[in-house]
C-alpha cells in the first residue's frame, strides 16, 4: 500500500489531522492498535478552545458540536467555603470555550472519515515507522496474521504518550521533560443534572474536586485521590459524600446524584518530548506531551499541533516548500510549554500534596485570594484557559 501520510493512531490528533488532509485533497492513511468501540469507551476530555471548535469546522465535523455543545463564559474557583466566578467572556474580550466531551469528537470525526472513504485499519499490531531519517518513509504492521508495509511521504506519529512513534526515535535524538504528580483524579460519569451550569474548580484541605459536565442531564464529576486508591474501593454514595466535603455548602446541599455508569483512575503528570519532528516522522498530541487535566489542555494542544503540521504538510504539496513542516516543531513547542506551563500552575495551586502542611494551604488560598481579587492575575488566567493564540 502507498500513501502520501501514514497516520499512527486513531484518537483526535490523528482523526483530525486525518480529516483536514482529506478535505486538501492530501491522501492518508490511519492505523489504530484497537478498534472504533475501544477508541469511543475511552472517556477523556470535556473542554474545547475557540481554536479547537475552528479546527472542527474546517474538517466539516462540527454539526453535533455546533448543535450540542455548551458554550461557557466562565467558570468557578471554589476555596474556603466560598466561590468566585471567573468571567472567560469579559476578561478576554469576548473569548470562550465549549463544554463537548472528548467521545462525541473522536465520534464525529470517525463518522466524517467514514462518509468520505478514507481507510482506517483497526486492530492493527506491532506497528512501527521505518526510515523516517529519509526521503523514503514506511509502516509495517500485523494484522489477522498477516505482515504488512505502508510506503509515505510523511508519518504522523498520533498515537498517544504509550504509542510505537516516539519510542521509535533514538534515544540520543530525544529529549524528555516529566514531573509526576503524586496524586491521581478519579472521575465518574452520571446521568444527572450538573450541581451548576458551569464548571466549578474546587481547593480543599481534604483534595482538589471538579464539577464538569456533559450536557445539562449529564455529569461529569473528579476528585483527587491517591495513587494507590483503586475504582473497586470507591462505592457511589462513598464518591458523592467526598464531593460533598470538598464543596462550599451551598453546592453540597444542591448536589443531586444518581448510579454512576463510568469510573476511572487517571494519573497525573507533565511531560514534553523535544523535538518534535525527527526528518519525515511528526510527533502529534500525547506522543509528544502530556498535561495534568487540570487546565483542560490535552485535547486542546492536539489540536494546535495538528494546526501547524497540516499548514506545514499543505504548503509542501500545494507550494513545494518545507518552510511549514521545518518550523513545525518550534512553532508547536512553544504553544505547548505555555500550556504545560499554566496546567502545572493551575494544579499546583489546586491540589493538596501529601507533603504540604497548614501554611502551604494559606498559601494557597492567598495565591487564589490575589486570583480572585485582582484584575491583572484573572486576565492572566482567563487568556490562558480558553487558549494562547495560535
Ligand atoms: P490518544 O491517546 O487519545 O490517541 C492515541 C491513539 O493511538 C489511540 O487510539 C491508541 O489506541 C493508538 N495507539 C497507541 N499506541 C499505538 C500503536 N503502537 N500502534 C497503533 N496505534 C496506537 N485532556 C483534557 O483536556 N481534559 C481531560 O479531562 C483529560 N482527561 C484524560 C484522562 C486520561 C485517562 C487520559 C489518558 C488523558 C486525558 N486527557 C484529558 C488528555 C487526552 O484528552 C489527550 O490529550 C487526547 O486524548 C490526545 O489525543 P491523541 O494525541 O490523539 O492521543
Ligand atoms: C471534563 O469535563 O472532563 C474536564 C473539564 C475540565 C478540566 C478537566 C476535565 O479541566
Amino acid at each position: 500500500m502507498r500513501t502520501q501520510i501514514a497516520i499512527i493512531g486513531s484518537g483526535p490528533s490523528g482523526l483530525l489531522l486525518g480529516q483536514l488532509l482529506t478535505e486538501a485533497g492530501i491522501d492518508n492513511v490511519i492505523i489504530d492498535r484497537v478498534d472504533r468501540e475501544y477508541i469511543l469507551g475511552r472517556v477523556r476530555a470535556g473542554v474545547l478552545e475557540e481554536g479547537t471548535v475552528a479546527l472542527m469546522d474546517h474538517a466539516k465535523a462540527s454539526r453535533r458540536l455546533h448543535a450540542e455543545g455548551l458554550p461557557h463564559d466562565g467558570f468557578s474557583l471554589a476555596f474556603d467555603g466560598r466561590d468566585h466566578r471567573i468571567d472567560l467572556f469579559g476578561l478576554t474580550g469576548g473569548k470562550r470555550v465549549t463544554v463537548y466531551g472528548q467521545t462525541e469528537l473522536t465520534r464525529d470525526l470517525m463518522d466524517r472519515r467514514e462518509a468520505g472513504g478514507a481507510t482506517t485499519i483497526y486492530d492493527a499490531t506491532d506497528v512501527q515507522p521505518h526510515d523516517f531519517e529519509t526521503a523514503k518513509p514506511y509502516i509495517t504492521f500485523q494484522k489477522d496474521g498477516t505482515a504488512h508495509r505502508i510506503d509515505c511521504d510523511f508519518i504522523a506519529g498520533c498515537d498517544g504518550f504509550h504509542g510505537a512513534s516516539r519510542k521509535a526515535v533514538p534515544d540520543r535524538a530525544i529529549t524528555g521533560y516529566e514531573r509526576v504528580y503524586p496524586f491521581g483524579w478519579l472521575g465518574i460519569l452520571s446521568d444527572v443534572a450538573p450541581v451548576s451550569h458551569e464548571l466549578i474548580y474546587a481547593n480543599h484541605p481534604r483534595g482538589f474536586a471538579l464539577c464538569s459536565m456533559r450536557s445539562e442531564t449529564r455529569s461529569r464529576y473528579y476528585i483527587q485521590c491517591a495513587l494507590d486508591e483503586t475504582v473497586e474501593s470507591w462505592t457511589d454514595d462513598r464518591f458523592w459524600d467526598e464531593l460533598r466535603r470538598r464543596l462550599p455548602a451551598h453546592h453540597a446541599e444542591a448536589l443531586e446524584t444518581a448510579p454512576s455508569f463510568e469510573k476511572s483512575i487517571a494519573p497525573l503528570r507533565s511531560f514534553v518530548a523535544e523535538p518534535m519532528r525527527f526528518g519525515r516522522l511528526f510527533l502529534v498530541g500525547d506522543a509528544a506531551h502530556i498535561v495534568p487535566p487540570t487546565g483542560a489542555k490535552g485535547l486542546n494542544l492536539a489540536a494546535s499541533d495538528v494546526n501547524y503540521l497540516f499548514a506545514g504538510l499543505l504548503e509542501h504539496y500545494a507550494e513545494s516548500s518545507n518552510a511549514g513542516i521545518d518550523a513545525y516543531s518550534q512553532r508547536a513547542l512553544a504553544r505547548v510549554w505555555k500550556a504545560v506551563r499554566f496546567s502545572w500552575w493551575m494544579t499546583t495551586m489546586m491540589h493538596r500534596f501529601p507533603d504540604s502542611g497548614p501554611f502551604d494551604q494559606k498559601i494557597q488560598e492567598a495565591e487564589l485570594d490575589y486570583l480572585t481579587h485582582s484584575q491583572a492575575a484573572s486576565k492572566a488566567l482567563a487568556e490562558n484557559y480558553v487558549g494562547l493564540p495560535y
